[in-house]
């Protein structure tokens, strides 16, 4: 992305009033910057088509190419390195470890351990129970900013759910590195293998795996345009067998506040997000808010992002952002509703009385002491969210993300009897006779 030089007007964002807007350009608030995955999907092919024809050698190449990186092996497996005090300081290094107790704690009880038995008719014995997926790939981005939080996310509840394999996938640094911050996460969350390697290549990889790097089951984990077209893109090819987590898009942000709210609070809460991407969505509901506090809150937003190192990526998510003005608090729901933000923030008086009006969101933060930072990194929840409005149909990564349920079923020959006649019944109006059968010859030799 290129920049304006020297463009340090007034960060501020576009501003429309619900009421007056008719129902089409109501719903066009809603909509997200549209992304072209057809294209994208088109260009990450031939990528992806390289590491599964030449492995570990199209791997090395491209990580050369695009990392700059010339390794003589992309994986690395434990013992890793331990960092040392002047890559990984004890303050750091405390605040993973809080940071991976707390996430740790949350994906613990999330875990299902005992199974589900239910009785539908006598001697009629159902169950389900868990098992953990495997082989787990998670990729952990590079870009703009390194991001040990997500390596936490992703790792906790793999290890919590007892996955055999969890392989990391990270770019490498030109000289070959992973960062320390990401190396002591993989330690802890008990990481199998490290696949030094990013973008399409690394997804193809992990999907198809070749003579170095273990295929995996399941892919999850963040990315950019790259990623996420190859994630979509090995999903569909039957030969990869993988599943991966979730669509991804820009991250975003909903923020709802009354007159209650701290024009402060609010709009470092919007910058928060606003400094993740150019793409990053930003959006405030003011519910009847007076023009005073309305520009105080512009005020904050303008002087909180000059003072940013990431001013330059926050001004341009900033300006595509938008400030909502509705009327009161059922609008601002629905509005929050029907947008299905990944995450969504309430500064509003009693803020968690609203909690239960929420429908669809990745994740809320209730209050004015809740910022969405504590969730990026420390306070339990996953940072792993639907976006671009999928929050409607998924949830965020959690524990269950890396198992799956098994059913199995028990019955006593009493339960055949009595269940018997319904199942030949149906089968019969299916025209389906040998599973009509199957049933028969149980019946006939418990008559005999
Ligand atoms: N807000 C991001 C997660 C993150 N924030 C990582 C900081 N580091 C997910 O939408
Ligand atoms: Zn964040």
């Amino acid at each position: 992305t290129s920049f304006p030089e020297n463009d340090d007007g007034p960060i501020k964002c576009r501003t429309a009033v619900l009421g007056d807007l008719d129902k089409s350009e109501q719903a066009k608030l809603l909509l997200r910057p549209v992304l072209n995955s057809l294209a994208m999907i088109d260009k990450v092919k031939p990528i992806v088509e390289r590491v599964r024809k030449e492995g570990d050698a199209g791997l090395r190449a491209m990580t050369k190419q695009f990392d700059k990186a010339d390794l003589p092996s992309n994986i690395l497996r434990p013992p890793y390195a331990t960092p040392s005090e002047s890559e990984l300081p004890t303050s750091v290094r405390a605040a993973i470890d809080q940071a991976y107790a707390n996430v740790k704690a949350f994906h613990q009880a999330q875990a299902e351990t005992k199974p589900l038995v239910v009785t539908t008719m006598p001697g009629v014995v159902c169950s389900r129970f868990v098992r953990p997926i495997a082989r787990v790939g998670v990729y952990v981005p590079g870009g703009t900013a390194i991001l040990p939080s997500t390596a936490i996310m992703l790792g906790v509840p793999a290890q919590v759910a007892e996955c055999r394999e969890i392989v990391l996938a990270t770019p490498p640094r030109p000289d070959g590195s992973i960062s320390p911050e990401v190396l002591y996460v993989a330690q802890l969350t008990g990481v199998t293998c490290i696949l030094k390697a990013g973008g399409a290549q690394a997804v193809a990889a992990l999907a198809y795996g070749t003579d170095e790097v273990p295929k995996v089951d399941k892919i999850f984990g963040p990315g950019n345009q790259w990623v996420t077209a190859a994630k979509m893109l090995v999903q569909n090819d039957t030969d990869a067998l993988v599943a991966i987590d979730m669509p991804a898009g820009p991250s975003e942000v909903l923020v709802i506040a009354d007159k209650t709210a701290s024009p402060i609070f609010v709009a470092s809460d919007l910058l928060s997000q606003a400094e993740h991407g150019t793409d990053s969505q930003v959006v405030l509901v003011a519910i009847d808010l007076t023009e005073d506090h309305l520009a105080e809150i512009e005020h904050q937003i303008d002087v909180q992002a000059h003072a940013l190192p990431r001013v330059k990526i926050a001004r341009e998510a900033i300006k595509k952002s938008l400030i909502v003005k509705v009327d009161n608090l059922d609008r601002a729901i629905d509005f929050s509703n029907e947008y299905a933000p990944e995450h969504l923030i309430l500064h509003l008086e009693n803020a968690s009385q609203v909690v239960e009006k929420i429908e669809n969101a990745g994740s809320v933060f209730v209050g004015a002491f809740s910022p969405e930072s504590c969730g990026d990194y420390a306070s339990g929840t996953n940072h792993t969210l639907p976006t671009n409005g999928f929050a409607r149909q998924f949830s965020g990564v959690n524990t269950l993300s890396f198992q799956k349920h098994i059913t199995s079923q028990e019955l006593t020959a009493d339960g055949l009897r009595i269940l018997g006649p319904t199942v030949v019944e149906l089968a019969e109006r299916e025209g389906l006779e040998a599973h009509a059968n199957a049933v028969r010859v149980r019946l006939a030799q418990l008559k005999a």
